[in-house]
């Protein structure tokens, strides 16, 4: 698994010191600069770096401000945060770390020193992103897994409690796969799994549809904040797009791979639980199966 380079936000209201910093870390990672506290927050917002060098006094939202309201963020409570500033004393320092800072460098700093901490913390967030990766992500397929599909449908009910609006849950199988491991051997049925992950993700692209590998050879699909007609169509799109995939498989009843899908509106709001929507889902699939397969049921 290879990381993409690191990128470092550094927020300082004085020209020389963002130049510094910059050069300190160019070769390390890909830099983006904000000369206000403001500023600051909204490149956070916007381009989620994996890391964030705070100066504290800064005119109008000084560092302090800034850490407050990226913590209370969910976009950007995750991000580290160190503070390289020129307030030395300790009750500052100690308030940095109360705020949620995970180091505090004091300036005038030693190129070397500063260099070699912030190095630890660029270390330390690059083997978080690995480690998330690695408790989310199916690896062969490279779409989410069934742990990160039991968070999200945790935060996607929550949301539709909270909103008064519906879910649509799909599990997708694909059809007579078993045929297809022991005619073509399983590398290559390991191969069409990776394809038609990747294919139902091209098809699940706005920010609130979802599909991981549920398991084997199923995928469950969470599409939020949708009518009926707008999921009907996205999981047409799905099941359109793994037939366009084109895979021959002789001993399946349309001659080539496909996948069955069985699906449910929710309304969180009425409905106890997600589990009993995703068995009502796999019933709805059952019935997928029993006419025909290829096809989707409601
Ligand atoms: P149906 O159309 O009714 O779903 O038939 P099926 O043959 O797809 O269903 P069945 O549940 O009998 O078979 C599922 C097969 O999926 C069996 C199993 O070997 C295969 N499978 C599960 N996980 C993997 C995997 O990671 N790689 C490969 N190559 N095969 C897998
Ligand atoms: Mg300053
Ligand atoms: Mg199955
Ligand atoms: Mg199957």
């Amino acid at each position: 698994m290879i990381s993409p380079a690191l990128r470092v936000l550094i927020v300082d209201d004085e020209k020389s010191n963002l130049v510094i910093l910059s050069d300190l870390l160019k070769r390390e990672a890909q830099i983006s600069l904000a000369n206000c506290g403001k500023l600051g927050l909204k490149k956070a917002q916007e381009l989620k770096p994996d890391i964030i060098l705070l100066d504290v006094m800064m005119p109008d939202f000084d560092g302090f401000e800034v850490i407050k309201e990226l913590k209370a963020c969910e976009i950007t409570r995750q991000i580290p945060v160190i503070f390289i500033t020129g307030l030395g004393d300790v009750e500052s320092e100690e308030k940095g770390f109360e705020l949620g800072a995970c180091d505090y460098i004091q300036k005038p700093f030693h190129l070397g020193i500063a260099k070699a901490r912030v190095r630890l913390h660029l270390t330390l967030a690059r083997q978080c992103i690995m480690l998330e990766e690695l408790a989310n992500v199916d690896p062969l397929t490279s779409i989410a897994n069934r742990r990160k599909y039991d968070e999200q449908i945790t935060n996607e009910w929550a949301a539709a409690q909270r909103n008064k609006t519906e879910i649509v849950l799909a599990m997708i199988d694909v059809d007579q796969f078993k045929q297809y491991n022991d005619n073509y051997g399983h590398s290559a049925g390991d191969l069409v799994l990776s394809q038609v992950g990747k294919a139902l993700n091209l098809q699940l692209q706005r920010p609130r549809d979802f599909v991981a590998r549920y398991g084997g050879e199923e995928f469950v699909v969470i599409i939020a904040d949708t009518n009926t007609e707008g999921a009907q169509k996205t999981l047409e799109n799905c099941k359109q797009a793994i037939e366009a995939l084109n895979i021959k498989h002789e001993f399946s009843q349309h001659q080539q791979i496909t996948i069955s899908i069985g699906a449910v509106i929710c309304q969180p709001e009425l409905e106890q639980k997600p589990e009993a929507a995703l068995k009502q889902a796999d019933e709805m699939l059952y019935q997928a199966k029993q006419n025909g397969r290829n096809r989707i049921e409601w």
